[in-house]
């Protein structure tokens, strides 16, 4: 197949920024060369995913060398980086290790100032060989290992090219973590693909994004927390006039942050949709006049259609909700040890159920009208299965049962809210009047255990959960009341 990196491996003096540190693709290109030399005996690695230089490198230099990459979040807890480690049988930490956490993991070094020639491989690995491995949560359990091809990212990188006219000239700029699809697939690897400029800004504040506009950034990422902020900025929001392009993803752009946008720089947002399974499968073409609350037609080489909960084919008349499936050239090869999970999401004639329940008008535009598990909760643009954070909460002495939920939040789109019930014993005392104290110890918890954005922003103390008949608890009772 054509090279995954193909912008970056033509080298030439195109910028890449972060945290601060500036390569040309030159530099990165003979800087991921030599360290793509020490990767040579492994198959997959682990990559510490911190917004930094050595993340970019130690992610090139594994695809050059054909070693599958799992980025793991920084901030992962114990449990979730053991499973992580575990599941993946991953053989080497990349760059760095988290401190004191490596696993008993070898560390590969990297020297950022080290330089090699590219060499194309005299022997490329075939289209289906797995370029990454990226945990995203389901509704229970811990997160799955979704298996990404080579194929399906380059597929899914042209497909944004064509709706977008991204191109080499296009300087990217975002501040989104560099472990998912979002920050690290599109956002650093569009650019080395396509052979444009990328900057990730660091923390995505509305002050970094106007700075990145105004040093000439074209097109920006964000999530609709990220959007929402800087809508509620007007002296950060106008520089962002200048640029090209403005996208949205990872969760539903609500629209009065459209229509501020609009206002305050003169853009129309862009939205697409997708998943850390499928990428993105849909996408508001850059030709096409954005509709607010509308996240666009299929990109090239996907297909999706929408059925009822019997299988029956759902029309597409901009009104009728179905739930939505996909298949074609993006889609990930199947969950890693899992063949469980991919029975579920695969239907008999090979489409993927997305989990998402959606709209199709006649000219194909896609709403996507919210999800069918209520377990499943994006929070900030982050997946965070319910279930996950019920398990660790259980696993705490002082807690007898727990029910989870995403509320919704102007902010966040939902926030996490866990109600709980305490083990009699566990029941706060005076000295910790209303339970903050504890409140607090089973948020810090669950944050040792998964990662900092997993932990719930509430904790409900109650001394019963509503349930039904057959004892079920009754979720949706919790949302609304
Ligand atoms: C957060 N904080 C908390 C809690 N949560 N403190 C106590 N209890 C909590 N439960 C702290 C944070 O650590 C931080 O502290 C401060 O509160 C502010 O947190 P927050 O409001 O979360 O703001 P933030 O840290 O600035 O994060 C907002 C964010 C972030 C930047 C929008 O959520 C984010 O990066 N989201 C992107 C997710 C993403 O990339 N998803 C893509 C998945 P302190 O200030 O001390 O640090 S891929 C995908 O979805 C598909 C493929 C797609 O379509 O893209
Ligand atoms: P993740 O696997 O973290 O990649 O999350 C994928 C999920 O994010 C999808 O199944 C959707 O529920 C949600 N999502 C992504 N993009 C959008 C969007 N533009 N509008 C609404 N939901 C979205």
């Amino acid at each position: 197949m054509t090279e995954l990196l193909l912008g970056l491996t033509r080298g030439g003096p195109t910028r890449v920024t972060v945290a601060g540190t500036t390569w040309t693709y030159d530099d990165l290109l003979g800087a991921a060369s030599a360290a793509a030399a020490d990767l040579a005996p492994y198959r997959r690695v682990a990559v510490h995913a911190t917004p930094e230089p050595s993340t970019v490198l130690a992610v090139v230099a594994a695809l050059l060398a054909g070693v599958v990459v799992v980025p793991v979040p920084p901030d992962s807890g114990a449990r979730e980086r053991a499973h992580v480690l575990g599941d993946s049988a991953v053989e080497a930490w990349v760059g760095t290790a988290p401190p004191d956490q490596s696993g008993g993991l070898p560390v590969v070094p990297l020297d950022l100032g080290a330089r090699a020639p590219y060499t194309p491989p005299t022997d490329p690995l075939p289209d289906d060989a797995t370029a990454f491995l990226l945990y995203t949560s389901g509704t229970t359990g811990l997160p799955k290992g979704v298996l990404l091809s080579r194929a399906a990212v380059a597929a899914g990188l042209d497909g944004l090219a064509d709706a977008w006219g991204w191109t080499d000239a296009d300087v990217l700029a975002h501040g989104l973590p560099l472990f998912h699809v979002h920050g690290l697939l599109l956002g650093v690897l569009g650019p080395l693909r396509l052979g444009g400029g990328v900057v990730h800004v660091g923390r995505p504040t509305p002050e970094a994004y106007a700075a990145a506009a105004r040093d000439g950034a074209t097109m920006f990422f964000g999530v609709p927390t990220i959007w929402s902020r800087i809508a509620e900025a007007p002296e950060h929001a106008k520089d962002l006039a200048s640029a090209r392009l403005l996208v949205s993803g990872s969760a539903a752009l609500p629209v009065p942050v459209f229509e501020r946008l609009r206002a305050l720089t003169g853009h129309d947002a862009v939205e697409r949709y997708g998943m850390s399974e499928t990428l993105i499968t849909v996408a508001t073409r850059a030709d096409a006049a954005p509709r607010a609350g509308w996240v666009g037609v299929p990109v090239a080489g996907v297909e999706t259609r929408l059925q009822d909960e019997h299988g029956a084919a759902v029309p597409h008349d901009g009104e009728s909700v179905g739930n939505l499936q996909v298949r074609g050239a993006t889609l990930f090869g199947g969950y890693l040890n899992r063949p469980d999970a991919d029975a579920e999401v695969w239907t008999d004639d090979g489409w993927f159920r997305t989990g998402d329940v959606a709209v199709v008008d006649p000219a194909g535009w896609h709403r996507i009208v919210g999800r069918e598990s209520i377990d499943l909760i994006k929070s900030g643009g982050y997946r965070v299965g319910a279930g996950e954070i019920e398990t660790v909460l259980l696993g705490h002495p002082a807690v007898a049962e727990t029910a989870v939920v995403g509320e919704p939040d102007a902010d966040l789109g939902q926030r996490i809210v866990a109600h709980v019930v305490l083990r009699p014993e566990a029941v706060p005392g005076p000295d910790d009047l209303g339970g903050a104290a504890l409140a607090t110890a089973l948020t810090a918890y669950v944050g040792e255990q998964l990662n900092a954005h997993k932990r719930p922003r509430e904790v409900r103390f109650t001394t019963a959960l509503p349930r039904n008949a057959m004892g079920k608890v009754q979720k949706k009772q919790l949302v609304q009341g």
